[in-house]
This record gives structure tokens, C-alpha cells and sequence, in this order.
């Protein structure tokens, strides 16, 4: 049993409620540890290391922060196996993908933000005939709340910490109770790195108690929050009278647009990953497919045989695909759309059912699924299921699948496969989307803005962008 504890001005304490939440595998369902169950108390701990750190750590030099973040890139470069198995024992993700996704990319945060704060810049103007100059100040915002989710655990807690903690600002953290190991294990090696105590605090609990203390902390000033968009909206009701800034990057429903006249392989490849890599568990995952009908028949036998030949298995098996999803409640609410989609006339052309691994009878297991539906206004086609659920339908023009693609409350991201450089255009100024990709997935430039429109969330992350959101900008007028 591994006892996690709190990381509050640089030290792991015991939360002062002295109270613990199960931690579960999810390859094997058992409870491995238990993690601090934290309240108001344990949260106005760590607000108050973070604001004394503050005064000292936001004036410090941009070259003492960025030196102390690449530090911390070397060392999770340093410590890969260990906060890949780490990830997987909480995720159930493939070790293998962690691998080479979470844990490499956990450092890129800490290393481009390092970087990037050190040619991060502001505007100055000068009103001529005024006699006068503007310039902006780009100051640290003071203490601010990250909140994560479960699906790309250190990955998606160090994509706004990086940056927070960049700018100057000092943090309050909260990663997913369900999957809180790698930011536990994050403290030491920020503490190995040289961070000072204070400038990043991290408490562990659900959602309704510590979360909920982070956000309705008076003097938290801002909130970057990444997870379901029903969490999204509760937290914007409280933030919003209270003046808070926010980030809202929340959930998906992301089209993949298939034309004819793209390269049919790199296609097919790309979608079988697009639609299951980390069990279908990432917002940017295209889990409503639409083909053009010249090609459907062809691709549903072709996409049917590659989901099919997938492996799922134990994470720490080298030959495993699919891992186990993230909790055994996650695993009946994905399984409970597949019946869903049975009840609207939606056919089950691959999986549908749950798998048993032998000797991990008790993991959470789940076949990836392959759902032709007649119509796109379906349950299954319009609500974020969030596993290895995929849905497919052909259409025959361009505007028809335009419709369709935009026809739902989310707009994340899209995939658009075509040679057809004009459609490209067109399609990538209509799709009601942040992130459009064409012939690609998931690829990633961490200097692009990154988020969503519509119920998606609010605000973007990455590059400049982050860096604005995590600091105020004051305009300074000097008449000379
Ligand atoms: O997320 P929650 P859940 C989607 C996906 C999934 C659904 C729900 O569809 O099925 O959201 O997942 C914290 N105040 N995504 O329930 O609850 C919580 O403790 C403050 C999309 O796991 O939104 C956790 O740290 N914080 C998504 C974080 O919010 C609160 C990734 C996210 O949890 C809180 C994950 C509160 N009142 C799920 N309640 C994506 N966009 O990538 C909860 N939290």
C-alpha cells in the first residue's frame, strides 16, 4: 500500500483532515494506496506557502526560473521509467505510451516554458506628436489554482504549472483523485531541482471539497482548469462573481473527415490511433467518424480488421494496445452508451464488449468499438463518451458533412483528411473548432494556441498564450 501526502512549501505533509481516499488499479481493480482526502484547511496551507513564496519568486530573473524548469525536465527525462509505471499502475494506460506520450511531453512542458519566458515579451507604443510612450507590464497574477484530470495525468498538470509558474505566478495544484501518483512524485523532484519552497503546492482530494476550497479561495486569483464541461460550468459560476480569471479547457466530441482523394493509408493508419490511442480517454480523440461514400465500404472493412487486431491487455505487457480504462464507474458509463447506441439502431461492427485479461480478472477492460450509425443526431454521435468508442456514417458533399461535423455543443478539435487544397481552406474557416488538423493527429507544436470554442472551454493554453493568461498586463503611459 502506497500512502501519498500533500506537497505544501516544499515539504510532504499528512493533510490535516488525517483523512485518506482509496487509490485504485485499474489493470487489476484492486486499492494499491490512499490519497490525501484534503479540505479548506489543507488548501488555505498551501495558499499561504504560495504567498509568502510569491514576493521572491516573482522577482526573481527570468535565467534563475528557466534554469531551475530545465532542471526539472532532466530530471523526469532521468526518472522516464519510473513515472511511466508510475502513471500506468494509476491510469492503466499502456506503459509503453507513457512512455513515449505523457512523460516526454510532462518534461517538454516544464522545458519549452523555461525557454519560452525567456523571450516572452510585451507591446510599447509610441503616441506620436504626444509627446508620449506606452509600454505594457506583464506582471504575475499572485497565486493561482491549476486543476487537472485523469486522462493525461502528469501531462495535462505540468501544461498549466509550466507555464504559471514561468511567469512568475505561485501555484495551488490539484491533480485528478484518480490519478494522483506522478504529481506526487512531481514535489521531490521539484524540490531536487531547486524550486523554492512555496512556488508550487500540491493537494491532493476530490473534486467537491479540495477543488472546490481552490476555487472559492478568495484570493486565488486565477483558475486553469482542465476536465468535464459540467465541472467547467460549476467552477465558472463560482469564479465568475468573484472576478477570477479562467481557462476552461474542457470536453469533445471531435469530427474525422474522410474525403476520397486523401492517401488512403497514412489515413487509416492515423484513425485507428486517433480513435484509441490511451483507450479512446483524450478530448482530442475523433470519435465521430465521417467517410465520403465512394470509400465507405471499403474503409469500414479496413478500419474493422486493424480495430480488430488491436491487443488489449495488461499495461505492462510490451504488445498491449488498449489498456484498461480509468475506473471501474468510467468503464460502465462508456459501456453504458454502447447500449445506447443498440437502442437507437446503431450497429456494433467491432467490439461492444468487455475483455477479460487472464490473471487481471478484476481490471477494467473494455474492446475498442465500432458503431455504424444511420443518423448524426444520435445520442452516441452527440454526447462525449470518452473511451474506446468510435462512431462512423459515410456523406456525400462537402456541406452535408460540414453540417453535420458542427452540429454538436462541443468544438475542440477536427481532423479533415484531403488532397483537396481549396477544401482545405474552406472546411478549416468553417469547422466550428480550436484545432483543426489536416491530414494529421494529434501533432503538436507546444507554441500554437491550444483549446476550444463553443461548450469546449474558454481561453487557450500553449505558447504566448499561456504566458498571457498567467499574467496581467498593465499599460504604463510616460509623457516626456
Ligand atoms: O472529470 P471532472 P471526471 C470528461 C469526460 C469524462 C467527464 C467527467 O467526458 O467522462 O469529463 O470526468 C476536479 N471544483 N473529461 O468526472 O470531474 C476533479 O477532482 C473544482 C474530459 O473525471 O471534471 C479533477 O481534478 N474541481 C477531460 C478535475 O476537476 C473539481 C478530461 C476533472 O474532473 C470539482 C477528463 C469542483 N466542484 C474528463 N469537481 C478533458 N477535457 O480532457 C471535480 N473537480
Amino acid at each position: 500500500m502506497i500512502r501519498i501526502a500533500n506537497y505544501i512549501n516544499g515539504q510532504y505533509q499528512a493533510p490535516l483532515t488525517n483523512s485518506y481516499i482509496p487509490n485504485y488499479n485499474p489493470s487489476d481493480g484492486a486499492i494499491y494506496g490512499d490519497i490525501p482526502d484534503s479540505d479548506a484547511s489543507d488548501v488555505q496551507a498551501a495558499y499561504k506557502a504560495a504567498e509568502t513564496a510569491f514576493p521572491e519568486w516573482s522577482t526573481s530573473t527570468l535565467e534563475e526560473r528557466s534554469k531551475i524548469m530545465l532542471r526539472i525536465a532532466e530530471l523526469l527525462d532521468e526518472n522516464l521509467q519510473k513515472f511511466a509505471e508510475a502513471e500506468s499502475k494509476d491510469n492503466g494506460k499502456p506503459v509503453s505510451l507513457a512512455k513515449v506520450v505523457d512523460i516526454p511531453r510532462a518534461a517538454s512542458n516544464f522545458r519549452f516554458f523555461g525557454n519560452a519566458i525567456t523571450q516572452f515579451s510585451s507591446e510599447s507604443h509610441e503616441s506620436t506628436g504626444l509627446n508620449a510612450v506606452n509600454f505594457t507590464l506583464r506582471q504575475p497574477i499572485g497565486v493561482v489554482g491549476c486543476i487537472s484530470p485523469w486522462n493525461l495525468p502528469l501531462y495535462l498538470f505540468t501544461w498549466k504549472i509550466a507555464p504559471a509558474i514561468a511567469a512568475g505566478n505561485c501555484v495551488v495544484a490539484k491533480p485528478s483523485e484518480v490519478t494522483p501518483m506522478t504529481a506526487y512524485l512531481l514535489g521531490e523532484i521539484c524540490t531536487q531541482a531547486g524550486l523554492p519552497e512555496g512556488v508550487l503546492n500540491i493537494v491532493h482530494g476530490l473534486g467537491g471539497s479540495t477543488g472546490q476550497a481552490i476555487t472559492e479561495h478568495p484570493k486565488i486569483k486565477a483558475i486553469s482548469f482542465t476536465g468535464g464541461t459540467a465541472t467547467g460550468a460549476h467552477i465558472a459560476r463560482i469564479a465568475a462573481p468573484m472576478f477570477k480569471k479562467l481557462s476552461l479547457e474542457l470536453g469533445g466530441k471531435n469530427p474525422n473527415i474522410i474525403f476520397a482523394d486523401c492517401d488512403y493509408d497514412d489515413m487509416l493508419q492515423t484513425t485507428v490511433r486517433s480513435s484509441f490511442a490511451n483507450q479512446g480517454q483524450i478530448c482530442l480523440c475523433g470519435s465521430r467518424i465521417f467517410v465520403e461514400a465512394s470509400i465507405y465500404e471499403k474503409f469500414k472493412t479496413d478500419f474493422v480488421e486493424k480495430v480488430n487486431a488491436l491487443k488489449v491487455g495488461h499495461p505492462s505487457k510490451e504488445d498491449t494496445n488498449i489498456g484498461a480504462l480509468v475506473s471501474k464507474s468510467h468503464l460502465e458509463k462508456v459501456k453504458s452508451y454502447i447500449d445506447i447506441a443498440k437502442s437507437e439502431n446503431g450497429k456494433v461492427l467491432a467490439g461492444g464488449e468487455e475483455v477479460t485479461v487472464d490473471g487481471f480478472e478484476n481490471g477494467y477492460y473494455l474492446a475498442p468499438t465500432v458503431i455504424e450509425v444511420s443518423s448524426d443526431e444520435c445520442r452516441v454521435n452527440q454526447e462525449e463518451i470518452f473511451g474506446p468508442v468510435v462512431t462512423i456514417m459515410p456523406f456525400t458533399s462537402e456541406d452535408e458533412v460540414l453540417q453535420m461535423a458542427n452540429k454538436v455543443k462541443y468544438g475542440l478539435s477536427a481532423t479533415l483528411w484531403t488532397n483537396n487544397l481549396k477544401r482545405t481552406m474552406r472546411m478549416s474557416q468553417s469547422l466550428q473548432a480550436g484545432i483543426v488538423w489536416v491530414n494529421t493527429w494529434m501533432m503538436r507544436d507546444l507554441r500554437t494556441p491550444f483549446g476550444g470554442v463553443k461548450e469546449s472551454g474558454v481561453g487557450r493554453e500553449g505558447g504566448f498564450e499561456a504566458l498571457r493568461f498567467f499574467t496581467e498586463p498593465k499599460n504604463v503611459c510616460i509623457k516626456y
